[in-house]
């Protein structure tokens, strides 16, 4: 049986927009940028595609903040887990106002929050650093949901890792390139390369895939 399409708007939050001065701002995201978006994900939904959000949930002690390691500054590299991970600036606190989901709240299904555990550095949707996963493989089973649209921010972090972890679990990811946004030129061209490698469907736009979506293919 074919399943069905589903869209996964990812870390559309205040914290990385340019729009809402966020801490983590990545290149490209403006209010224009967020609207662009907005206005996709409800084209989507008015063809019955069901849509999920992910949000960026970190308690303020997190461990992927530069402020939970005296003496180290944003963007340096240290080693959690035996892993070299990126320290970032404190963002997206759980109950901040830049944390909110800037997209209208009523296009979603549901809200999967992620990076809850203050110990894990996690950047998939999907399940965290140590393999726990969140309700968002529950969400598209019980959707029926097989053939995925995945945009936001950012490329080269959780869209690409979220996407990479539905691959595996056996769905059909389609990152939307021009609906997402990375923190920089270089490593988000590595990941758009990088998924290519591994399977994933790039296309440069929604209505690239439009007429298969409305053929139900
Ligand atoms: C993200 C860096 C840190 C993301 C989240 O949403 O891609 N990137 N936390
Ligand atoms: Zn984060």
């Amino acid at each position: 049986m074919a399943g069905n399409w589903g869209v996964i708007v990812v870390d559309m939050q205040g914290d990385f927009t340019k729009w809402k001065q966020g801490s983590l701002a990545v290149p490209g995201s403006n209010e224009n940028y967020v609207k662009t978006v907005e206005e996709a994900t409800r084209k989507l939904g008015g063809l019955g595609l069901p849509a999920i959000a992910t949000q960026d949930w970190h308690p303020p002690d997190h461990v992927s903040f530069a402020t939970s390691h005296p003496g180290k500054q944003p963007f340096e590299q240290i080693m959690i887990d035996g892993k070299t991970e990126t320290l970032w600036p404190p963002h997206c606190i759980q109950g901040t106002e830049n944390a909110r989901v800037l997209l209208d709240n009523n296009l979603f299904l549901a809200i999967v929050k992620m990076s809850q555990d203050p110990t894990v550095e996690n950047y998939s949707a999907f399940q965290d650093g140590r393999g726990v996963k969140t309700e968002l493989d529950t969400l598209l089973k019980r959707n029926g949901i097989d053939k995925i649209i995945i945009y936001g921010i950012a490329t080269e972090y959780v869209v690409q890792a979220t996407a990479l972890d539905l691959l595996a679990a056996g769905y059909k990811p389609v990152v939307i390139e021009n609906l997402c946004r990375g923190v920089t030129r270089d490593t988000t061209a590595k990941a758009i390369d990088d998924m290519k490698g591994r399977g994933i469907r790039i296309v440069g736009a929604v209505d690239d895939i439009m007429e298969e979506i409305g053929r139900g293919l």
